[in-house]
């Protein structure tokens, strides 16, 4: 199941409310929605570039995803969602294939959109997230 566009890609940040003003002031780019995703630990501001979303991604709690990244990489990407048509399908299939699921199943991230994540250790150290609208 080819991805048919990179959704999005997502930038671990300290400070939410600064990163945005940089994207505005420099590329002159619309933030459009800042959603915070409980499940996940983050608030996220969202910009479009094209077809492809720059998503910012600010830790609410210190032992979140995003904290952790931080803590031991330092600010920077975080993570590269691909934008696929069939979820389920294409996670049993990538299983399959031998590479670590961190989601077996599609759960709800940022936009609506059904997500999972494949593991950075399979994944030539890029944590990799597929997406798929609901
Ligand atoms: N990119 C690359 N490597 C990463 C990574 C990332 N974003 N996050 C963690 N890692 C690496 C760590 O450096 C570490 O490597 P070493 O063992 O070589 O030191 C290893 O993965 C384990 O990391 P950890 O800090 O011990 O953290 P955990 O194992 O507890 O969790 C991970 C790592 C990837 C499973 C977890 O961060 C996760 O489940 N991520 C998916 C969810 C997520 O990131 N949500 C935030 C964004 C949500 C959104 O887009 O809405």
């Amino acid at each position: 199941m080819k991805p048919t566009h990179i959704e999005h890609v997502g930038i671990a940040v300290k400070d939410l409310d600064a990163a945005i003003k940089y994207y505005e002031n420099i590329f002159g780019l619309e933030c459009y929605k800042i959603e915070e995703v409980p499940d996940q630990k983050v608030r996220t501001a969202f910009f479009l570039v094209g077809q492809t979303k720059i998503e910012l991604l600010e830790s609410t709690s210190d032992d979140g995803p995003v904290a952790k990244f931080i803590e031991k990489k330092g600010e920077g990407i975080h993570h590269i969602a691909f934008a696929v048509n069939q979820l389920a399908p294409t996670l049993s299939s990538i299983e399959q294939k031998g590479i670590q699921l961190i989601d077996k199943t599609p759960r709800k991230g940022a936009e609506n959109m059904n997500i999972a994540f494949l593991h950075p250790k399979s994944t030539f150290g890029v944590l990799t997230e597929l997406c798929e609208k609901s």
